[in-house]
């Protein structure tokens, strides 16, 4: 075991003000000691001892301590449990150098899904989140906002959705119905849904 790792990812963990505990990974390869809520050292010393030549890597996401960093896509994001429009929730994500989920990327959308699926928090499956997907510039296609990628595929949508009812509804939204999550289209101006924003690390 290698205890002096652990001493001193909990003395670095000490040290940073963003860092409220930490979990060290015994792990040959990758020696990570991950702090939360946000921070994440790695050692990259290959070898299994710290030497004063142990070199450390912080790992921070922009938007701060209320981002979690998903080590397996290499993304931030942070669970907004507020009630806002779409451009409002947009807004908010912009103002903390974020923006809303994006899941044009296969990988991401499939790992983040199944996160949000399977999430034990009762109260998260009985939210709606807006997603930073609209057809507000030409009816029927759909565009991520952040990455500006058309929606690729059919999408995740909930039974008869979108349906763009009176003609009016733009912005996606995601909620919980029969195990897992799935879209909707509705007003951008709808002003009790949740958000989620996404970010980088630092
Ligand atoms: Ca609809």
């Amino acid at each position: 075991m290698d205890a002096a790792s652990r001493v001193v990812c909990s003395f670095h963990c000490l040290l940073d003000k963003t860092c409220e505990s930490f979990f060290y990974h015994y792990d040959s390869s990758t020696k990570l000691c991950e702090g939360h809520p946000s921070v994440y050292l790695y050692l990259s010393d290959a070898s299994n001892q710290v030497s004063p030549h142990t070199q450390y890597y912080k790992i921070a996401c922009e938007g701060g301590p209320s981002y979690r960093y998903d080590r397996a896509i290499n993304t931030c994001y942070s669970v907004k449990e507020i009630r806002r429009s779409w451009y409002a929730a947009q807004l908010h994500c912009q103002s903390e150098k974020a923006w809303l989920l994006d899941l044009s990327d296969h990988q991401v959308a499939s790992h983040l899904m199944n996160n949000f699926n399977n999430y034990h928090d009762p109260f998260l499956i009985y939210y709606w989140f807006w997603l930073g997907l609209t057809d507000l510039q030409s009816e029927g296609n759909y565009v991520w906002s952040h990455s500006s990628k058309a929606l690729n595929g059919s999408g995740n949508w909930l039974p008869g959705e979108p349906d763009n009812a009176n003609t009016n509804q733009h912005c996606v939204y995601m909620r919980h119905q029969d195990g897992r999550f799935q879209w909707g289209d509705i007003e951008c101006t709808t002003d009790f849904i949740e958000f989620i924003c996404q970010s980088i690390v630092v």
